[in-house]
């Protein structure tokens, strides 16, 4: 409890000291003019600040002297599962592997939701995002359906069909989390059950100057930011979420973010080649599409080193135009897409070392604060900063067209828009009812339309024979469950 504010009184004493202590009393400077009740609001704001622990973070993030992967190598080729090398008799086999495993109820999904959707102008959480498809459904809707249509795919793939239901865990941040659950309520889980999904909130940060001074964003209130999606290790065990999925039975935890539109959620094919290679994790990559690309690139720390992320923010420039002069590709070409496969096992463990070491990345960003926008810092982890405590880490292509949409920025700009990711699925979905024996007609060009096939019809293309042969769909049209 906060003690009792004074109207003529200095600020607490106790308090007073621990700030002079970690070089933060700045935060008081605005105590003398401040009134009562907003003394009160700030000192309770001050003492929820775990100032050893910031003051470690601040000293590992801004002043630590390791250049990280300085040594970066290229993942070699026989470390990935490449597209072009899977048979279709793997393909089936870890597609049945998968569907057995979320039978048995071993599988938990997981959704990175807190980040700001600053990029995409819009003030709602991204899930919220209506992308224009014909059916008008949000980021949230497209993943909730696809859940439930995985959970169809499980239970008639067991003998008797029982039921399946996939918990599906979603990381939300004092920024999103209000709102999030609010959308999930008005649209009735979207025809999940309640209580298989289940929000937390992810953990903030003070945002620092370049010095690791706290700003403070009004005369009482420190400026936060949300720790970054590697916040959701500690989220997770401070939450007893991690408790609550291995008394559930969970094995494997399927993570990934919500702005990428074609994301296949729970996906049986890449929980089966997990389940069969016995993985603690594992990521699913596509080739770069070019060297300046906003995505993270898979590195190995040293010759034979462990596999590390470097993200695009991060990536000096010679790394990112490097071309292999055998291949004559990029040399660093394998791409993080925020899709990525825990075991149980490790998501219990990474969480304590991540924490020992608090590494944690940079962000330079304008901080609101009480003199308006100023440089600052926000300080992240990052999902895949996990890889580096792996034993080992499987990576598993995926085709960009198939799985990879990105909605980053707003509407205009020239890539990863709600446009560009409306597209790569309408024309992914045309491809399926082509090959499914349906007509197309159209009256605009083909390339800038396409067809939506609901997700409870169909997760990657499978069920559309009967409706689509010998049917003519004219485009853009929805084929709804
Ligand atoms: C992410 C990846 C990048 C690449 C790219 C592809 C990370 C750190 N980087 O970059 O390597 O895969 O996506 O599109 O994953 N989020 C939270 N809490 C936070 C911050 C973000 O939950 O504090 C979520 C966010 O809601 C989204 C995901 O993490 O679902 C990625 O968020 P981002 O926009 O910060 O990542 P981006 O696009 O910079």
């Amino acid at each position: 409890m906060g003690e009792a504010v004074d109207e003529d009184a200095a600020p607490p004493q106790t308090l007073l000291e621990r700030l002079k202590d970690f070089g933060q009393e700045q935060t008081l400077c605005f105590w003398p003019e401040l009134k009562p009740e907003e003394r009160d609001i700030l000192v309770r704001d001050l003492e929820t600040l775990d100032l050893p622990r910031v003051d470690r973070i601040v000293k590992n993030t801004l002043f630590s002297s390791e250049v990280p992967l300085s040594q970066a190598e290229a993942i070699p080729e026989s470390s990935v599962s490449t597209y072009e090398e899977r048979t279709a008799e793997e393909r089936e086999r870890w597609w049945g592997l998968g569907l057995k495993a979320i039978s048995e109820g071993k599988l938990a999904v997981l959704l990175l939701s807190g980040g700001q959707g600053t990029r995409l102008g819009s003030s709602d959480p991204k899930g919220c995002f209506n992308i224009g498809l014909p059916s008008g459904k949000s980021l949230f809707q497209l993943q909730a359906e696809r859940i439930l249509r995985v959970q169809k795919l499980a239970a008639q793939s067991t003998s008797i069909g029982t039921p399946v239901r996939i918990p599906w865990y979603i990381m939300t941040s004092p920024f999103t989390d209000d709102a999030t659950r609010k959308f999930f309520e008005n649209r009735k889980y979207f025809g999940l059950e309640r209580e298989q999904v289940i929000f937390f909130q992810q953990g903030t940060l003070p945002c620092v100057t370049k010095e690791g001074r706290i700003i403070m964003e009004a005369p009482y209130q420190v400026a936060r930011a949300p720790d970054g999606n590697g916040g959701v290790y500690s989220a997770l065990k401070a939450s007893k979420h991690l408790d609550g999925m291995a008394k559930k039975g969970i094995q494997f935890v399927d993570c990934c973010s919500v702005d990428n539109a074609l994301v296949r959620v729970a996906d049986p094919l890449f929980l089966g080649y997990c389940v069969e290679k016995g993985v603690p994790c594992a990521a699913k990559v596509v080739r770069k599409a070019y060297p300046q690309e906003r995505v993270g690139v898979f590195v190995q720390r040293g010759k034979g080193g462990p596999v590390a992320v470097l993200e695009y923010s991060e990536l000096d420039p010679t790394l990112a135009f490097a071309i292999n002069q055998e291949s004559g590709r990029l040399h660093f070409k394998w791409s993080n897409v925020c899709m990525q496969m825990f075991s149980l096992d490790f998501l219990s463990d990474v969480a304590e070392e991540l924490e020992r070491d608090s590494i944690y990345h940079m962000a330079e960003k304008k901080i609101p604060s009480i003199e308006g926008p100023v440089p600052g810092i926000k300080m992240e982890q990052f999902i895949f900063d996990a890889f580096s405590y792996a034993p080992s880490v499987a990576l598993f292509e995926v085709l960009r067209e198939e799985e990879f949409a990105p909605v980053k920025n707003a509407s205009g700009a020239s890539v990863d828009t709600p446009d560009t990711a409306r597209l790569l699925i309408l024309r992914l979905h045309m491809r399926w009812v082509v090959a499914a024996g349906g007509f197309i007609l159209h009256t605009v060009p083909l390339y800038a339309t396409g067809v939506e096939v609901s997700p409870l019809l169909s997760y990657a293309g499978e069920n559309l024979e009967e409706i689509c042969r010998g049917r003519s769909f004219h485009v853009p049209c929805e084929i709804p469950a």
